[in-house]
């Protein structure tokens, strides 16, 4: 008898700079509502998912962009999402801009929670993968400073014990790196929850637009197969303040199928009742990391960061 679970992805159209917190709050609650009444029992939110993607524009004072950050957790602006979760009992994701402060020096973070279907706060995630630059490049179409306003993540990538299996969590651009998924999955994760904030143009070159959607697809779908794993990803799209941000919000099945994905580039729930042991052949078999792995020739994977020819 396999174990069934319905997930939702709430993925959310634009976040506009002058757009409230308590206005973006509001729509996760809504989507979250939405969710409930399909019988989702976990629901994944975007990257970022209470301001704009602040990183596309040039501050040079903390003063001007501390307002895009939380404190605390669940932070002020939070606490209507995770009561309202509670009382559902509903586990979720949600990306956030994290700040705080250790030994009076000032830390800020990419960040993702997981909560249990019983509102607790199972652990965090803080983005490792950091794309683009510190500094601005001078195009205001293309510039991309995560560098700039975020440090890079320092608690590795967790998985997280749930009811509905082992759980871990990474944020956007770590999607592109297979590095980040075998991880997990070596550390026993069985879903991946994940948000993003792809623009649809930007990151210094200007590739083809068709190809944002394409690589965004095949990473989740590889992810999914070559770790045996559920891929659950949100998010957050469309033209804030005329900088446009690709959608295509996915669930995607250990096979490596997308089962079920957005078709607007607005807020948007979509769900499945998922097959927890789907995974289990392919981790039995083709990806039996026991069995088939060979770390001893995998050196160069953690110990080096660039190329390096022999001589
Ligand atoms: N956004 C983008 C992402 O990795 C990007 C950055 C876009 C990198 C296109 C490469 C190509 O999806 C974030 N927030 O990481």
């Amino acid at each position: 008898m396999s174990r069934k679970q319905v997930f939702a992805v709430a993925q959310m159209g634009p976040v506009h700079l002058n757009d409230t917190k308590e206005a973006t709050v509001a729509r996760l609650m809504e989507m979250l509502q939405e969710a409930h009444g399909r019988g989702a029992r976990w629901v994944v939110f975007p990257e970022l998912a209470l301001t704009t993607f602040f990183p596309r524009y040039v501050y040079d004072d903390p003063a001007e962009y501390d307002r895009f950050y939380e404190e605390g957790l669940p932070s002020p602006a939070m606490i209507p999402l995770f009561d309202l979760a509670r009382t559902f009992g509903i586990g979720f994701y949600l990306g956030y801009a994290e700040k705080l402060v250790e030994n009076g020096i000032v830390h800020r973070f990419n960040t993702s929670v997981l909560v249990s279907p019983t509102g607790e706060i199972l652990g965090k995630y803080r983005k490792i993968h950091l794309p683009g630059t510190k500094d601005p490049i001078g195009d205001p179409e293309f510039e991309h400073l995560e560098k700039r306003y975020f440090e890079v993540g320092d608690m590795g990538f967790p998985v997280f014990k749930t009811d509905a299996g082992p759980m871990g969590m990474c944020i956007c651009n770590d999607r592109r790196w297979p590095e980040t998924f075998r991880t997990m999955a070596l550390r026993g994760a069985q879903i991946f929850m994940l948000g993003y904030n792809t623009p649809t143009r930007n990151i210094h070159h200007n590739e083809p637009v068709h190809l944002r959607e394409h690589h965004h697809r095949l990473s989740l779908e590889s992810a999914a197969y070559q770790n045996g794993a559920w891929v659950m990803a949100a998010a957050k799209c469309g033209s804030e303040d005329g900088f446009a941000m690709i959608g295509g919000s996915s669930i995607v099945s250990p096979t490596g199928e997308t089962v079920t994905r957005a078709v607007t580039e607005e807020d948007e729930v979509i769900s499945y009742n998922c097959d927890l042991d789907l995974g289990a052949y392919i981790r039995r078999s083709v990806f039996n990391f026991a069995k088939h792995r060979r770390p001893e020739f995998y050196g160069p994977i953690t110990g080096q960061v660039g190329v390096e020819m022999d001589p």
